[in-house]
């Protein structure tokens, strides 16, 4: 009684506690377009063979241990011939066949809709994301992919350093970025929705800070976005002297090295350093350092002040040395680029 009862605890517990975690924004089990869609499917129908031939081995296995007869003798010919030849060559074969399948209905390169480009390029710790094509010219920005609901997206990825991995689980598989290699993906989003992705492929230190969001819109609003993105931001209003002594800073600690921001490309510290993601816009993005901290004034501070506190090997040096005000000043006009 005591055992049934036990057993029934492990059961619930594993079967809720498990599958609590296949939902939500990052997970192929919760699909939020065709691809990860008929992954999922194909994913649960591999899962049931699985685990029915697992059974029944077990079940042969405990039969051949358990049954006292020792002199049953060794099992017929034909028996070894069926379970140990034909059955595994034919499941592998429909498998093979049905994998072959599966690849090719989630490839959405002849799909009558002209896709929007995108471009990803992998970074130790951080994503790139180019806008190639676009009527108003380029878009560059980063660790955020926005797309329009229902439109494919054909994303172009590639690496400036080592080998990194693109994978949006609610949305498609995986995609390898090889430096010197362009490979492509192409994504559908169904609904609405943010979504997270991951690398996935062990690329340094802060693999595990390397994410990025996927946010579909409706094509409306995300065209309301590109053209938000692709404004270049106003100079801070003189009369509000942080900001503008925000900007300072960011020019005169020599922020500009490394990043670009777009409106600061002139001058001495111009702003149009590629080493680090663009921050034209970096005040309208959901998170900063790839997922590793939310967007806002406090956190941007924190940041600037202890990169290699929070994301230690991430290649930005900690600005420790900056006064409260100026750091206050520089996190808030960053705050300030939506
Ligand atoms: C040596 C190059 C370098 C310099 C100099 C530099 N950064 Fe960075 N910065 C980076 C890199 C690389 C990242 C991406 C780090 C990551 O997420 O792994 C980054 C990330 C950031 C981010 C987060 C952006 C995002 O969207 O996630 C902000 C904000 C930022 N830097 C601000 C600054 C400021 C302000 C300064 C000057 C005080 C500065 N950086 C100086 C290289 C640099
Ligand atoms: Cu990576």
């Amino acid at each position: 009684m005591r055992t049934r009862a036990l057993g029934a605890v492990l059961v619930k517990g594993g079967l809720v506690g498990g599958l609590a975690g296949c939902g939500g924004t990052q997970s192929a089990l919760d699909p939020r377009g065709p691809a990860a869609a008929t992954i999922a499917d194909f994913s649960w129908i591999l899962f049931a063979g699985a685990a029915v031939i697992f059974i029944g081995t077990m079940a042969l296995a405990a039969y051949g241990v358990l049954l006292p007869d020792r002199t049953k003798g060794v099992p017929p010919i034909r028996f070894i011939l069926w379970g140990g030849l034909v059955f595994p060559g034919v499941t592998l074969l429909v498998l093979t066949v049905a994998t072959a399948m599966v690849g090719n209905a989630v490839d959405f390169r002849t799909h009558p809709e002209e896709p929007l480009r995108v471009t990803v390029v992998g970074n130790m710790f951080w994503w790139e994301v180019v806008y190639p094509d676009l009527p108003g010219g380029p878009l560059v920005t980063a660790n955020e992919l926005r797309i329009p609901v229902g439109r494919p997206v054909e994303v172009t990825v590639t690496t400036r350093d080592v080998i990194h991995s693109f994978w949006v689980p609610a949305l498609h598989g995986k995609m390898d970025l090889i430096p010197g290699r362009m490979n492509r993906i192409t994504l559908i989003a169904s609904e609405p929705a943010i979504l997270r992705g991951q690398c996935a492929e062990f690329c340094g230190e802060q693999h595990a800070w390397m994410a990025l969001f996927v946010v579909a819109l409706d094509p409306a609003e995300f065209d309301g976005w590109i053209a938000r993105q692709q404004a270049v931001p106003e100079p801070p209003d003189p009369a509000d002297e942080q900001l503008v002594r925000g900007r300072t800073a960011f020019l005169e600690a020599g922020c500009g090295t490394c990043h670009v921001i777009r409106g600061l490309a002139e001058g001495p510290y111009a702003a149009v350093g590629q080493l680090g993601p663009d921050l034209t816009h970096v005040g309208s993005r959901l998170s900063i350092g790839a997922g590793v901290l939310p967007n806002g004034v406090g956190p941007l501070a924190a940041w600037i002040a202890g990169v290699q506190d929070i994301k230690s090997g991430a290649r930005m040096p900690s600005y420790s040395t900056l006064d409260g005000e100026t750091l206050t000043a520089l996190a808030r006009y960053l705050e300030s680029l939506k």
